[in-house]
């Protein structure tokens, strides 16, 4: 009897091994299948804005309901925080990059001087305090900002990824570009520092 227990110990101990690996198996295929024709894959690079000195690029891809997201920004501000949103208009017609010569007089393009370009927010996908020069991550959305023009819906509400943009911002700046409004020179959160446009692969 001890035999057949044991053997018994050993039959359970491979099938809940060959469960182990079949579960793996199917967590890599959700997240590895990357040529599926259903699902949206957009990459990006980021350009600078406000002579940040940001760099890096930026990948979206539409899993089934699911915005997996992943941005890597070199060159961002240390020790501070920073945001970074998917940006888009308000009727899903098609965003961009702002040209820096919409700053004005000043130099310094403000968050609002870059909305006609990029847009509101639509989804907050970081905001984050680095510990070191790079904002880096790999995240997945479902839901729409409640405050954006979508209101908390679905993301698959967005419809076609290339009409929106990826913005990063914070950096020291000597204000926050609008003229008049009191902000002091100092490490200024909202200030836009890189910008990507959304290209399908
Ligand atoms: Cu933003």
């Amino acid at each position: 009897m001890r035999t057949r227990t044991l053997i018994t110990r050993i039959a359970i101990g491979t099938t809940a091994v060959a469960v182990a690996a079949l579960t793996a198996t199917q967590a890599a295929t959700a997240h590895g299948g990357d040529d599926d024709d259903d699902k949206q894959d957009f990459r990006g690079t980021l350009m600078e804005l406000n002579g940040s000195g940001v760099s890096g690029d930026v990948r979206v891809v539409d899993e089934d309901g699911e915005l997996r997201v992943k941005v890597d920004a070199r060159g961002v501000e240390n020790m501070q925080m920073h945001m970074s949103h998917i940006h888009g208009h308000a009727d899903l017609s098609q965003a961009s990059c702002p040209d820096m010569s919409v700053a004005g007089a000043d130099g310094i393009l403000s968050i609002g001087e870059g909305l006609p370009a990029y847009g509101p927010v639509f989804v907050t996908i970081a905001n984050d305090h680095v510990m070191k020069p790079r904002l880096k991550f790999d995240r997945d959305f479902t839901m729409t900002d409640p405050g954006s023009p979508l209101a908390g819906a679905s993301v698959d509400e967005m419809g076609d990824l290339g009409k929106f943009v990826i913005v990063v911002h914070g950096m020291t700046a000597a204000d926050d570009g609008e003229p008049g409004n009191g902000v002091m020179p100092g490490y200024i959160p909202a200030l836009p520092v890189a910008c990507a446009v959304l290209e399908e692969h």
